[in-house]
């Protein structure tokens, strides 16, 4: 499954090659310009299916309005990490804990809460949906992961990012969740480390004190409770080798809506 994103950007390079751009990063500019529908429209049945496919990793997800809002933001999976030192951070108001960003980066560190609130950030109101069967609107604030990534300096051998998180899937305390998703998806507008929903402090059953929106992906791979985050060429080694808790069970790695 890991390997299907890949693919496609493979198959998409050579489209976007053959049509005479040197990579994917001109497909924006390409399909602005009046040749390229044309060009398209030319290879018939081409035209609706790899235009979304070329601009799709860069679409932004919907956004809404605060009308929209679902009155209650429901909790799924973990409501309250059972882990000591976690809850331990809960009670202090989290003024402890800090988001560790290693692997393959330049300068690793570890940042406070304060620290990611002085980054640039982005508030929008989007719809999540959970593979379980319901939706919900909500607005969230967060630091802009792209910006995070420039503060420590990605290395090139670098594809993925790896989001460790404090609660234990086994009832023994070990497993914990887990996700991931690539250097676009990371750099993608709409991807923040959410730290306020609906204009206040992001509540532990949601994921507190910070959790991912990788929009345009399902619910799964909204990481809560983050602890660390790590860069990486690939997922072996890292648990079940799968990129995800969930993957690791046999749900699908990219998991588009
Ligand atoms: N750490 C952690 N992150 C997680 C989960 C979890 O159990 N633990 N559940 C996932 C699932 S399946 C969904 S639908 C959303 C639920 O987010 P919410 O609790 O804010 O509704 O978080 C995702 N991220
Ligand atoms: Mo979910």
């Amino acid at each position: 499954m890991a390997d299907a994103p890949q693919s496609r950007r493979r198959f998409l390079s050579r489209v976007a090659g053959a049509l005479g751009a040197a990579a994917l990063g001109g497909c924006e500019k390409l399909s602005e310009s009046s040749w390229f529908p044309k060009v398209l429209g030319s290879a018939e049945k081409l035209n609706s299916v790899v235009m979304p496919a070329i601009t799709g990793r860069r679409a932004m997800a919907q956004e809404f309005t605060e009308a929209d809002l679902s009155p209650t933001f429901r909790s799924n999976g973990t409501a309250l990490p059972a882990n000591d030192v976690y809850q331990a951070l809960a009670a202090g108001g989290f003024a402890d804990w800090k988001l560790e960003v290693g692997g393959l980066v330049d300068h690793p560190r570890a940042f406070t809460l304060e620290e990611l609130k002085g980054l640039p950030s982005r508030t929008q109101i989007t719809r999540h949906d959970c593979v379980e069967g319901w939706s919900a609107i909500g607005k969230w604030k967060g630091t802009r992961l792209s910006h995070l990534l420039d503060v420590v300096g990605v290395k090139p051998a670098a594809r993925y990012v790896v989001f460790h998180c404090a609660d234990p899937m086994e009832p023994d305390g070990t497993s914990p969740y887990y996700e991931s998703i690539d250097l676009d998806d990371a750099r993608h507008e709409q991807t923040i480390l959410a730290y306020e929903l609906n204009g206040a402090a992001l509540p532990v059953q949601n994921g507190a004190p910070l959790r991912l929106r990788v929009e345009r992906q399902l619910g799964y791979k909204m990481a809560k409770y983050l602890l660390r985050l790590e860069l990486v060429e690939s997922f072996a080694g890292i648990q079940g080798g799968k990129g995800g808790y969930w993957e690791d069970q046999g749900y699908q790695w990219y998991a588009g809506i």
